[in-house]
């Protein structure tokens, strides 16, 4: 494979740091965005660190939720019509996953596609990766399955495939790129488009904007589960960077802002009080604010603007019968 197809150095087995060194550095990272974050304002703090094994637990949680549309409607997308995408992947092809998780949708679509030659799981779950690839590996015994432990969100190599395909498919399921800035999701789409190179294509599921009510419910769930889940966010802080936030003195709120179509997802300060992390000490005022996360809603239009800018063409969309999610399918320009 050209080594233009890859935007982050010729393609090799990744060769992982051990364990304690990707720790101290991934600690030490937290750390300083952490402290970036609580000195900025609007204080802020970045919605990747939610996902702690506690908080990918509420999140599992959280997909299955009565008000959280998102995963059970994009699951539906693919089983109503994963065979008129497989057909518009194409046969012989390689599926680069990125975050696939348990790979529940990546399952539906590969049972679909024609002859897929190649599979590269990217996640950052050492432990998800190596389950859904050893349950790859059985169903899926012709596939060359290439798992790569990576955050995607930084530079990753790509292990060199020992089987040729046809073309590279990049698949991000999940509404992910929703949590990206437009600026940055722009940025990150031209990353894919390197990625997939000449040829390739991109499978990419966004939720797409819709009444407030029903987005808003989603973030705001009757069980507490998403108040849990950003909650966990503080209790994070006080286990790995030795903080004391009370949790009780926090409250979660999601909020729909309809004019730039996002959630923005916040803690509250209850009241007047002061919290130490180490050797800092930040004081928060009653009502006073965290903006935690922002999930971008898109248009149909906007979206294919959005990846337009990145070096994509809009080649198809799969909607639900609401028009709630959309699973859309782009190849390199
Ligand atoms: C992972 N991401 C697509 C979720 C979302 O809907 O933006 C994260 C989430 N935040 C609160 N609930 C779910």
């Amino acid at each position: 494979m050209a080594i233009h197809r890859d935007p982050f150095g010729a393609r090799s087995f990744l060769k992982l740091p051990s364990d304690a060194v990707v720790d101290l550095a991934a600690r030490r990272a937290f750390y300083d965005d952490v402290i970036a974050g609580l000195a900025s304002s609007p204080r802020t703090l970045p919605c990747k660190y939610f996902y702690d094994e506690r908080g990918a637990e509420l999140f599992q949680q959280i997909t299955e939720l009565p008000e959280y549309y998102i995963t059970r409607t994009e699951i539906g997308i693919l089983r109503v019509h994963g065979a008129e995408m497989a057909a518009a992947l194409g046969p012989g092809i390689e599926l680069i996953g990125l975050g696939t998780g348990a790979g529940t949708k990546t399952r539906i679509l590969l049972e679909e596609l024609e002859d897929p030659r190649v599979y590269v799981p990217i996640d950052i779950s050492k432990e998800q990766l190596e389950n859904s690839s050893a349950r790859f590996r059985k169903m899926f015994p012709k596939l060359d399955i290439l798992p790569v432990c990576a955050d995607y969100h930084e530079p990753f190599e790509l292990p060199l495939p020992r089987k040729l395909s046809t073309r590279s498919v990049v698949y991000f399921p999940g509404s992910t790129i929703g949590n990206f800035e437009p600026d940055t999701a722009t940025a990150f789409l031209q990353r894919i488009v390197d990625l997939a190179g000449d040829g390739g294509g991109l499978l990419i599921g966004v939720d797409l904007q819709k009444d407030r009510q029903i987005i808003e419910s989603a973030y705001n769930d009757s069980a507490g589960v998403t108040a849990m889940f950003n909650l966990n966010l503080l209790a994070r802080i006080n286990r790995e960077l030795s903080a004391n936030f009370d949790l009780t003195n926090w409250r979660h709120d999601a909020v729909y802002n309809e004019r730039d179509g996002r959630i923005e997802m916040y803690l509250v300060s209850a009241r007047d009080q002061g919290v130490r992390m180490q050797d800092r000490q930040f004081e928060f005022a009653r009502g006073e604010k965290i903006l935690t996360e922002h999930s971008y809603k898109h248009t149909p239009e906007g979206f294919a603007m959005l990846a337009r800018k990145a070096g994509f063409e809009f080649r198809k969309l799969w909607t639900d019968d609401q028009r709630l999610f959309g699973v859309f399918y782009f190849e390199v320009l």
